[in-house]
């Protein structure tokens, strides 16, 4: 690597992140259906029909994994609990095997001097509240306060930091407007009113989390750039609104309590009546704003419905995701959360990495990471507090609807066999950030 620890911040925090439907094993140990389960049996939503059913068996050899992330010399693992595994039915009966299940993990983690980095909710919604409207219901913000309260109920004593929610638009527009992820709909009232209520259950979760008296609670937040694709007052309108739905209402409802006016424009005769007086919930205060970020996307006007837009490819090199690599745009992301939203909150990038097919010798992933984490010192040198930065991911895992063709990890997992093999990337990092620092 370019860099060492020397070159950044003093308390300057590395990490790694995973998330558990990804990784885990989903098919053991207890865990209730999911609606992922249900979207990835359904034909043509995922690659060969894959799930999570195996996926990297890390409930099973979580210590291996664990061992992996300490003898690289990284501070924080950011993990995710599953709903479904510690309420398999979203409500009601605890899987106790599941709460156990993350208590071994947190105290596996601290006995190797592991920051637990917590986050509540990442994709799999148990398919007992999907049948119940899932993120269209306005009762999901309770249910999602409730299991708040029995997981942080187990662990949250030994947490380092938790955020409720990973990637607000992904739960939402991804998930209920494009339909590539589950529960799979194509549906502007689904759309508008799952993006409220993800904000929604954010703020209630971080009011249960305060109640049991924690702290160190954030939210993350994925990013992603968008330019308009020509020069026109067309091309320039559309990326606007790009910016709004994809970037804008989630951190303005967090941070502003207000949502940009143009993705109202199209969004608000489907919100839900009496969205306004959420807000105060929504921005319940946090302590730090994470960012994950990979790409940018160029934006052109399109025929059609609202938001009448769509991307079009980019000139820019390219990653196995076909994601255009943009280090100078996480910059201008970092600067521009911090000056018109988060003010001096401690920001960290909470996920960055690429897919790449090189399963050894990855110096692609060594070059982006290179980039990105220049494009981070830039940010600081120009004021942004930024304290952190955790790399997507650990291990090769399930990528969702590309199954497990698409390997973002620094361990390359075989997936016939389960055997984990640390790549260059790995290696690379291990001696960029343990190199002259004496352990303890
Ligand atoms: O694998 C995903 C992760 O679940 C959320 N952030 C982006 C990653 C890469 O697509």
């Amino acid at each position: 690597m370019k860099y060492t620890r020397s070159d950044f911040p003093k308390d300057f925090l590395f990490g790694v992140a995973t998330s558990a439907y990804q990784i885990e094993g989903h098919a053991q140990g207890g865990a209730g259906e999911t609606h992922w389960d249900t979207f990835a049996a359904t034909p043509g939503n995922v690659v060969r029909n894959e799930n999570g059913d195996l996926a990297c068996d890390h409930l099973h050899r979580f210590e291996e994994d664990l061992d992996f992330v300490r003898e690289g010399g990284f501070d924080c693992y950011r993990f995710s609990t599953s709903w479904a595994r510690v309420l398999p039915e979203g409500r009601g009966q605890v899987n106790q095997a599941g709460l156990d299940f993350y208590d071994r993990l947190t105290d596996a983690l601290l006995e190797r001097r592991i920051r637990p980095c917590a986050t509540l909710y990442h994709w799999e919604l148990p398919s007992a509240l999907a049948d119940l409207g899932g993120w269209r219901n306005p009762d999901i913000a309770s249910w999602f306060a409730d299991f708040t309260e029995v997981i942080m109920g187990r662990i949250g004593d030994r947490m380092f930091s938790v955020a409720p929610i990973n990637e607000p638009w992904c739960v939402s527009w991804l998930s209920h407007f494009e339909g590539h992820h589950a529960p799979g709909l194509r549906d502007i009232r689904a759309a508008a009113r799952s993006m409220h209520h993800v904000l929604l259950a954010h703020g209630r979760a971080i009011q249960a989390m305060r109640g049991l008296g924690m702290s160190n609670l954030g939210a993350v937040f994925n990013l992603e750039w968008s330019e308009p694709a020509d020069d026109s007052a067309e091309a320039q309108k559309a990326a606007a609104l790009y910016d709004g739905i994809y970037n804008r209402f989630f951190l303005g409802g967090v941070f502003k309590k207000a949502y940009p006016d143009n993705v109202l424009e199209g969004l608000e005769p489907h919100l839900p009546t009496g969205w306004q007086d959420d807000f105060d919930t929504i921005a319940e205060p946090v302590d730090w704003c994470g960012l994950n970020y990979y790409t940018r996307k160029l934006i052109a006007p399109d025929e059609g419905a609202w938001p009448h837009l769509k991307d079009v490819p980019g000139p820019l090199p390219k990653t196995q995701m076909g994601w255009e690599i943009d280090p100078a745009a996480l910059t201008r992301f970092l600067v521009r959360t911090a000056q018109e939203y988060t003010g001096n909150l401690p920001i960290l990038v909470t996920e960055n990495g690429l897919a790449s097919p090189e399963r050894h010798n990855d110096k692609d992933r060594i070059d982006y990471l290179n980039q990105h984490l220049s494009a981070v010192q830039d940010a600081v040198v120009q004021g942004v507090p930024v304290n952190g930065y955790f790399i997507w991911s650990l291990l090769d895992n399930y990528e969702w609807a590309f199954g497990y063709e698409k390997r973002f990890g620094l361990i390359d997992v075989d997936f016939d066999t389960l055997k984990r093999s640390p790549k260059a990337s790995f290696f690379a990092l291990k001696s960029a950030l343990t190199d002259g620092v004496a352990s303890s």
